[in-house]
């Protein structure tokens, strides 16, 4: 059957020995090229996502131990005695934007309080003014943490939580 179509046979011979032209080679290389930046760019952007997933499950941690911290320790650390609705050691008193209490050596914390590295908060205490409710306290942390898109402070996550204290009215605070 080949016998019968020489002429088919010698072609192919001549296409397959034509390689590649400087052309076609070039427009090869701008397609990969072009298909290497879009996959390059979705990394960026899938990094950013990561990133963002990270805090959000940092900062919903971060505020559960502190209303679990406030609830079990309340007196020792948290007390506000000039009733301005801040813990006194947690107020910022130098004027800096950063909680007194988070700028112990290396940004750790001064006093024992939940840490996690690279974020740091405040909170805010209110009471209700219902005297049947004098074992509640309304806690807000807001939780500020530098955002690469945001630069510095960024703006916080807020977190609210009433947080029940066996010996509030008796406290100090
Ligand atoms: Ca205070
Ligand atoms: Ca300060």
């Amino acid at each position: 059957m080949l016998r019968s179509q020489p002429g088919r046979s010698f072609e192919w011979r001549v296409t397959a020995r034509r390689g590649f032209t400087v052309l076609e080679v070039l427009l090869a290389f701008v397609i990969l090229l072009v298909g290497c930046v879009s996959v390059y760019a979705l990394f960026g952007r899938a990094l950013i996502s990561h990133k963002r997933a990270i805090d959000n499950t940092n900062v919903a941690v971060l505020a559960g131990n502190v209303f679990d911290d406030i609830a079990a320790n309340y007196n020792p650390t948290y007390l506000d005695r000039n009733k301005d609705g801040v813990p006194d050691a947690g107020e910022d008193r130098n004027s800096n934007n950063v909680p007194d209490w988070f700028e112990g050596p290396g940004g750790r914390p001064r006093v024992n309080i939940p840490f996690i590295a690279g974020y740091y908060y405040e909170i805010f205490f209110s009471r209700p003014n219902d005297t049947d409710l004098v074992q509640c306290l309304f806690v807000t942390v807001k939780i500020y943490w530098t955002r690469p898109a945001e630069g510095t402070k960024g703006a916080p996550e807020a977190f609210y939580r009433t947080v029940y204290i066996k010996d509030l009215a008796d406290s100090g605070g």
